[in-house]
């Protein structure tokens, strides 16, 4: 990563403890993906820098606290009456009530109105993960076994390039290279070349892959979806204004040998930021376009042969 601007890198503003070997297996896996996203305690999901990702985490906790309450009821209610009627006290076993409906009504009705609790704010959020209307930059993303395209639309149209594994984590992977993982910043959570999208923004990305499935995950955005051949799935997501940053996630669906070497890295920006670089970009690309300087000009291809020409 060679992007020093202003902004804070989130994810290395924390002092990383140093993975054990079966961490490393791991995230080599893409199993402890959100090793280096920003706002995870390693505790629980991480609260995200968008509000899909707050959202999910506010449904996440609501959901946890109603587990708490379920099991604080049910294993108080056991833990009491094995305390309290047990064998050495004198208990003798009730033999009497075998059925009741009333009790068989009440311990039906009670988890369906729970179950519908959960429901309603759940598929709330999936109908809000799922509308990508009125998106202001779209973002075509093709998967490859081992790297990612990143083909930019609308006003970015015609800014198109590849992010791989960054070299020192890749020389480092290597069996027997000798090099410490410890020793390389982000290690298999960097690339060469990030995503880069303007904080405030409903970015959509449009995934598909060339290969095999993968996913295109970055935790901090509450951001997920499969990347398969043949199909287009959609995903949006809007950063705060603010939160610009460095984020990191990984592929997400198991790709092959190489599945651990594929980290996602987006770089974002504030909106004016995103705009030069998008210029720089588009000028790059006018540049290369150019024939070098010395350069024969290009011959007119030849026009096809009519159907007439060809021989019998
Ligand atoms: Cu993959």
């Amino acid at each position: 990563m060679t992007v020093t601007r202003g902004n804070v890198d989130h994810s290395t503003s924390r002092p990383r403890k140093p993975l054990s070997p079966g961490a490393l297996w791991l995230a080599a896996l893409g199993v402890a993906g959100n090793a280096g996203a920003n706002t995870s305690n390693g505790y629980n999901l991480p609260t995200g820098v968008t509000d899909l990702a707050r959202d999910m985490y506010g449904l996440h906790m609501e959901v946890f606290w109603i587990c708490v309450g379920i099991a604080v009821v049910v294993f108080g209610a056991m833990i009491f009456a094995l305390v309290k009627f047990r064998h050495s006290q004198g208990a003798v076993a009730d033999t009497s009530m075998l059925h009741s409906t009333r009790v068989e009504i009440i311990w039906t009705i009670i988890p369906v109105i729970i179950l519908v609790v959960m429901a309603i704010p759940a598929a709330d959020l999936i109908l809000k993960q799922e509308d990508t209307r009125n998106s202001q930059l779209s973002i075509r993303v093709t998967g490859y076994q081992w790297k990612w395209e990143y083909s930019y639309m609308d006003a970015a149209e015609g800014v198109d390039f590849f992010s791989t594994l960054a070299r020192d984590s890749n020389f480092a992977r290597q069996q027997n290279s000798g090099i410490d993982p410890k020793s390389i910043p982000n290690y298999l959570l960097e690339v060469d070349h990030p995503l880069v999208i303007p904080s405030g923004t409903k970015v959509r990305l449009l995934l598909t892959s060339q290969d095999v499935i993968h996913a295109w995950w970055v935790p901090d955005f509450g951001a997920k979806r499969a990347a398969i051949p043949g199909f287009v799935n959609e995903l949006w997501f809007r950063v705060d204004p603010g939160k610009e940053g460095i984020y990191r996630g990984q592929c997400a669906a198991l790709c092959g040998r190489d599945h651990g070497f594929m980290p996602v890295v987006v770089d974002v920006r504030t909106p004016d930021d995103f705009k030069k670089w998008v210029d720089a970009q588009k000028a790059a690309v006018k540049q290369a376009a150019l024939p070098a300087p010395g350069a024969p000009a290009p011959v007119a291809a030849a026009p096809p042969p009519t159907a007439q020409a060809l021989p019998n």
